[in-house]
């Protein structure tokens, strides 16, 4: 891609949200996160447009329209809507997304609802993003479609006149080729994602998932080269697929940490705890948390070892997420029986063993949660990346955190060396982590601590834009350390097993 050619972002949800307010009309607000971050500048640079649902049906498309094309004016990019009916809500987004692709990528197999209308509303979905892009782009544009809704965008580009160059990045894990099998569309599925000319995966694991799921379902396929970024060949195609570990803006996480407004409720949450440590656990309402198992390993280390009674005291948020969905509902049923639970066993006069809140916390109460805490407890049972690790060290100013991960979280893969890693399903192993975290040497913290910030710091949400960017004009990606050759204390190939592999 030269400088003239442009960025087109396609991802479900637009990085403006829009609200209906009676008599005053429609109110904008803008996305937060590292992403929409990240991508501003480069799609202001490259006079850029990002395509996605602003939240409304397609009957008010028209309407919001103008309100989008007013937004891009103040916001120095182009921002386009795609509509949905509320049934493709319901079809496309609660069904095949989230309860077909989101449970399956996560090894929910039992979780899946392989409902044919779903399918059918994916696509056609995916159809209708496809004629935006086309409309709103030159042949010459790059187009850069996010996640698993929208899979089948370069499939459905391709059968339109001219050629688009596209990437792909998925933000969840891929599965395994027994998993993946178990999809009824898998040969259609794969076979949309082999239009992409560039397909990114968090980690090695999902990338050589993929890999393996090509070579079994699609073999008049070819890969050569070996390395980050490999290549398929289809005929004369080549799709280049490679794993791109995302990140933070880390000087935005780590100069709020450091405002006066957050340092004054940092003390503020001090003085709640007097003496005690902080862990802490931020996780979305869901069941690929592993949020049950953190509770139980909670449990049990506040019964073996009595000395961490009234010392630490965990904190949960967990965020309200597609409660719509039955099983969502049925997990947060489940964690708040355990927080019932453990508060009645162990609950003493001044103190409280689990702080427990179901909502949001807005960005300044966030960063303030993560500098005040000793411990960020992570229990994925499956997880693409966990941002809120990353977010928890960029925050962790005293320099002396300590991150607790889950085996199965892609973050692993970069920073397998300083955490403590946890098998969640494994409730002893938990409890001892938590031990072993609570009572580890002030050098020590400190140490492992310096070495995932140095990591994370270097490796930030504008290099990631960076690397996937340059493997989309096949340049030379340079190194880094998410793909180092570091074996942990763990037998050979055991990382390459549970999916973490460095390598
Ligand atoms: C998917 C993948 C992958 C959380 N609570 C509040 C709040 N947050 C923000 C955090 C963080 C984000 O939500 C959560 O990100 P995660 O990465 O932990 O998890 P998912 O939402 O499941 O994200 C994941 C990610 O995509 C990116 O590729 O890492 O694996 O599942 O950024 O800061 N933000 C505010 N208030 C809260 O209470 N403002």
């Amino acid at each position: 891609m030269t400088v003239a050619e442009r960025l087109i972002v396609a991802s479900n949800r637009l990085p403006v949200v829009l609200d209906r307010t009676p008599g005053e009309g429609w109110k904008v607000s803008r996305g937060s996160g590292g992403l929409v971050t990240a991508l501003e500048p480069v799609l202001r640079e490259r006079e850029g447009t990002w395509i996605g649902w602003p939240g409304v049906s397609e009957d008010e498309l028209p309407e919001v329209d103008s309100v989008l094309e007013r937004e891009s004016g103040r916001i120095g990019y182009r921002v386009r809507g795609v509509g949905l009916t509320p049934r493709e809500e319901e079809d496309f987004y609660l069904g095949f997304s989230n309860q077909v692709i989101w449970p399956l990528f996560h090894d929910f197999q039992t979780q899946c609802n392989f409902d044919p209308t779903f399918w059918r509303a994916y696509r056609e979905v995916n159809r209708r993003f496809a004629k935006v892009i086309a409309r709103e782009s030159a042949p010459n544009d790059f187009i850069w479609v996010q996640d698993y809704h929208l899979m089948s965008v370069a499939e459905e580009l391709s059968q339109r006149p001219s050629r688009r160059r596209t990437g792909f990045f998925l933000h969840i894990p891929f599965p395994p080729l027994d998993l993946f099998v178990k999809l009824p569309w898998r040969f259609t599925l794969l076979r949309s994602l082999l239009h992409y000319d560039l397909i990114g995966f968090q980690t090695a694991r999902d990338r050589n998932n993929f890999i393996h799921c090509v070579q079994t379902l699609a073999p008049d396929v070819t890969v050569e080269g070996e390395g980050r970024v490999v290549e398929v060949r289809i005929g004369e195609r080549v799709v280049r697929v490679g794993a791109f570990p995302i990140a933070i803006d880390f000087d935005e996480f780590a100069d709020s940490a450091a405002s006066n407004a957050v340092s004054e409720r940092v003390a503020r949450l001090w003085s709640e705890f007097p003496g005690r440590q902080i862990i802490l656990g931020v996780d979305r309402l869901d069941y690929s948390k592993g949020i049950p198992h953190k509770l139980q390993g909670f449990r049990l280390a506040l019964e073996r070892y009595p000395s961490l009674q009234e010392k630490v005291s965990l904190v949960q948020l967990v965020i309200p997420s597609r409660e719509d969905i039955p099983e969502y509902h049925a997990i947060r049923t489940e964690i708040e029986r355990l927080v019932g639970r453990i508060s009645g066993e162990f609950t003493r006069p001044g103190w409280v063993p689990i702080h427990y809140q179901y909502g949001r916390w807005d960005r300044e109460e966030l960063i303030a949660h993560y500098r005040a805490a000793r411990i960020n407890l992570v229990t994925s049972l499956k997880d693409g990346m966990n941002l809120v690790a990353k977010e928890f060290s960029a925050a962790s100013l005293e320099g002396d955190g300590v991150l607790i991960l889950s085996e199965y979280a892609g973050a692993t893969a970069q920073l397998q060396q300083d955490a403590i890693l946890v098998n969640p399903y494994d409730v002893e192993d938990v409890a001892e982590a938590i031990h072993t975290a609570c009572t580890m040497p002030e050098e020590e913290r400190r140490a492992r601590m310096g070495r995932i910030r140095d990591k994370i710091r270097k490796e930030d949400i504008f290099w990631w834009v960076d690397v996937f960017l340059k493997a989309a004009r096949g340049e030379d990606l340079g190194e880094w350390s998410s793909l180092d050759a570091y074996q942990p204390p763990a037998p050979p190939g055991f990382f390459d097993a549970v999916g973490t592999a460095s390598s």
